[in-house]
């Protein structure tokens, strides 16, 4: 992208019409996303404001709960959980909600009900937050039949049903990156127009990558697969450069840079968490999905990730996700894994 000549754009490409135009492509469309998508953006720029200003509004800091993975609540993650569901019913179109912060399944009143359902961490790397470390919001979106109640059965469905799925950066800028379901494309919020500005079209994710991201201080606990990985990605014996190592520790940005950059960012089993850390819904598929839209692949050890069929809304699961070749070598080391078993 030219950023000289985007510096004097005029004609520009909001989020909004971004989506109005793909709705036009499908004359049947009722913009019942288009205006789900809007409040998902509000949402998002609420807290992106609300991060900017955390220190000064004194935000930071335990709010006093935990939440029902047992982990301490920040202010902020209890003011992103409030804002994206009222957010959320207000648009009229949803049915089932599904936050991180949340134990229980939300069911919209009737009155305010429409076809979609959205699973959510509306602040995924909280602990990040007390040392200005990039954090982030993440969504799926279902869209099932409303002629009957909702039920969980809504929600608990393959990753590969989703319709559409992203995430919002808070970081140096505020970047959001969709998918509808065909590519990839990248927004950033202009704070002078309050809009999200197509940025990154169509992105598409190195077939290979020289990073690999992951918290190496469980590697004792690791499988045979992910050190096999990971030492090849430092003792290479092909003859090849080492990667480089570059781990957040909020998975926002480390999937960002990985969809940018080429890679893999992995989660895996471990001793200790057999089935990882990250959550099937609001974490693994949403992401899993925008890296398959971008051309990589998602892998959870045993099968490809966006095919798992959830059986709980707060489930975990193991992820290794990002380009295509990385991904490939790592189904490999399991395969053979699995024939020595
Ligand atoms: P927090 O929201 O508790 O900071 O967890 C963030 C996260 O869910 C995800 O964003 C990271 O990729 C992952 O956990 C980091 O986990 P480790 O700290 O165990 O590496």
């Amino acid at each position: 992208m030219d950023h000289a000549a985007d510096a004097h754009r005029t004609d520009l490409m909001t989020i909004t019409r971004f989506v109005l135009n793909e709705q036009s492509k499908y004359p049947e469309s009722r913009g019942d996303f288009t205006i789900l998508l809007s409040h998902i953006v509000l949402g998002c720029k609420f807290v992106c404001t609300s991060v900017n200003k955390a220190g000064l509004a004194k935000l930071i800091g335990l709010a006093g709960e935990t939440n029902i993975q047992g982990e301490e609540q920040k202010k902020l993650d209890v003011l992103s959980n409030e804002v994206f569901i009222k957010a959320l019913v207000s648009s009229g179109r949803t049915r089932v909600l599904v936050s991180e912060e949340d134990e229980n399944a939300i069911f919209v009143e009737s009155s305010k009900r429409g076809r979609y359902c959205v699973v959510f961490d509306p602040l995924d790397g909280s602990s990040n937050i007390d040392c200005g470390v990039s954090i982030g919001t993440i969504f799926g979106i279902y869209m099932v039949k409303d002629d009957h109640e909702p039920t969980l059965d809504d929600v608990l469905q393959p990753g590969k049903q989703m319709v559409a799925a992203g995430y919002c950066m808070y970081g140096s800028s505020c970047t959001l990156v969709l998918s509808t379901g065909t590519g990839v494309n990248g927004f950033t919020l202009d704070p002078s127009l309050g809009e999200f500005i197509l940025t990154h079209p169509d992105i598409k994710i190195p077939k290979k990558g020289k990073i690999y991201s992951v918290n190496e201080g469980n590697a004792k606990n690791w499988d045979a697969p992910t050190a096999a990985y990971v030492e090849k990605c430092k003792f290479p014996k092909d003859g090849s450069s080492s990667k480089s190592l570059r781990y957040i520790g909020s998975m926002v940005a480390d999937v960002h840079r990985t969809l940018l950059y080429g890679g893999t960012f992995m989660y895996p089993a471990d001793k200790k968490n057999p089935n990882g850390k990250l959550r099937v819904l609001y974490e693994v598929f949403p992401m899993s999905f925008l890296i398959e839209k971008a051309g990589g692949q998602a892998f959870t050890g045993k099968q490809r990730a966006l095919d798992l069929v959830p059986t709980k809304i707060h489930e975990r699961s193991p992820v290794f996700l990002g380009s295509y070749d990385e991904i490939e070598e790592i189904k490999a080391l399991y395969a053979a894994e699995g024939q020595k078993k």
